[in-house]
């Protein structure tokens, strides 16, 4: 557990672990089986500080940088992803463009509220015709008077149903396109025509609502503008550049639980006279899924450190997501085979963790987009581009 961090970041892995294993690991199931986070449980992170652990202390948060987020990614995933992905939504991406563009007035008026966790954020880039190519969207945001109309739909986003602050990515010059020609806007969940949808039945994370978003002629204020008209699309690839970093925390934590699963597991499963961990075959599995892991770890600590100190970081935060969530995926896999038919009884944690993993290797920028951001950064020079 002392990972040669600083001592007051193992300090706060120590607090925020004593609270994950008290207050979620009895609920994680029920969360899993019920498809909800309790409110009650929300209220009391947002009281810990979950919910702002980044940011700075002015505004409620715990100033603990990014990797203090990692390490709460990292312990939260351990152990419960539906409440991860809620958390990870609301700070690396949600409350992140916020907080990276936004002006101060913007700043001052709702992050207290998203620090604390009273108001949930969420981030609203994705829609019918435009995932992977962000730059494809087609949300209109018009100028009336001093307000900006946005029409349109929004799919598949996390926090959908419950966020009550929405980041939200639209045209303001369609004739520009997404890359010059959108900007960001925060939007309040009471606002008239907005209207977030039931949240979608998915394979895994079920605590972690995601759906669609329709918005029918919303009147935003223009001092809801987050950033600058018609610099939208940049500040939201800057803010998926930190929830890339943060998500490869959670697959480091979703890892290692895989592994000390299959630890405990090898040692008390006999078969043959001897328990299985004596089989070179086990062994193999488990000494690949350490090797791994300890490689992920030193990857997110170094991109945690580099956007700590105002580094370049984009490669790493790709290389974060993409390491992270194959691992992830290899070691719960794995984790599986070694408990047999145990590993698919829903009475135990490997069959929710296997259905959990899956989606890290396809939300934040699927991992084929994080191979085109490495490439991009490793061939600058060469001007690589998807699009013509
Ligand atoms: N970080 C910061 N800025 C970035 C960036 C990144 N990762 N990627 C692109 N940009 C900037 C570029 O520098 C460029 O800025 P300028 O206009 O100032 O030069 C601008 O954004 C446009 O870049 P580009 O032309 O390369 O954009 P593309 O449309 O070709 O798309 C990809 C680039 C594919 C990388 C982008 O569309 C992407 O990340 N897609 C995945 C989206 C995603 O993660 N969706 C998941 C759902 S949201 S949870």
């Amino acid at each position: 557990m002392n990972y040669d961090l600083p001592p007051e970041y193992n300090a706060l892995r120590r607090m925020l672990r004593e609270f994950i294993t008290e207050e979620i690991a009895p609920v994680a199931k029920k969360i899993d089986e019920d498809s909800v986070v309790p409110p009650e449980l929300i209220r009391r992170m947002g009281d810990v500080g979950f919910f702002g652990v980044p940011f700075p202390r002015e505004y409620g948060g715990m100033g603990a940088g990014e990797l203090g987020y990692c390490i709460m990614m990292e312990e939260l995933n351990r152990v419960c992803p539906s409440v991860a992905t809620i958390i990870g939504a609301h700070i690396g991406i949600g409350v992140m463009s916020l907080y990276l563009d936004g002006s101060k007035a913007l700043q001052q008026k709702y992050m207290p509220d998203l620090c604390s966790g009273r108001k949930i954020a969420a981030f609203a880039l994705t829609e019918p015709n435009a995932g992977s190519d962000a730059a494809g969207i087609q949300m209109r945001a018009t100028l009336e008077g001093d307000s900006y109309i946005l029409d349109g739909q929004k799919m598949w986003i996390t926090n959908g149903p419950i966020a009550d602050v929405i980041n939200v990515l639209a045209l303001t010059d369609p004739a520009l396109g997404a890359r010059g020609g959108a900007t960001v806007f925060a939007v309040e969940r009471e606002w008239a025509g907005y209207t977030p949808g039931k949240p979608e039945s998915k394979m895994g994370l079920h605590g972690s609502p995601t759906s669609l978003l329709n918005f029918d002629e919303v009147r935003v204020p223009r001092e809801n503008v987050v950033g600058q008209i018609g610099l939208g699309f940049v500040t939201f690839m800057k803010a998926l550049d930190i929830g890339r970093a943060s998500l490869g925390a959670a697959t480091l934590g979703g890892a290692q639980a895989s592994l000390e699963a299959s630890i405990r597991w090898a040692r008390t499963r006999q078969q043959f006279g001897r328990p299985i961990a004596h089989m070179q075959s086990i062994q193999f599995m488990i000494a690949d899924m350490a090797a791994e892991i300890e490689a992920l770890r030193a990857l997110v600590y170094r991109t945690a450190w580099l956007i700590d100190n105002g580094r370049p970081f984009i490669k790493e935060a790709g290389m974060c997501k993409l390491l992270g969530s194959e691992t992830a995926s290899r070691c719960i896999d794995r984790a599986l085979q070694i408990h047999g038919a145990l590993g698919l009884s829903r009475d135990f944690t490997i069959e929710r963790g296997f259905r959990d993993a899956r989606i890290s290797e396809i939300f934040e920028g699927t991992n084929e987009i994080q191979r085109i951001v490495i490439a991009s950064e490793l061939m600058q020079g060469v001007g690589v581009r998807i699009r013509p």
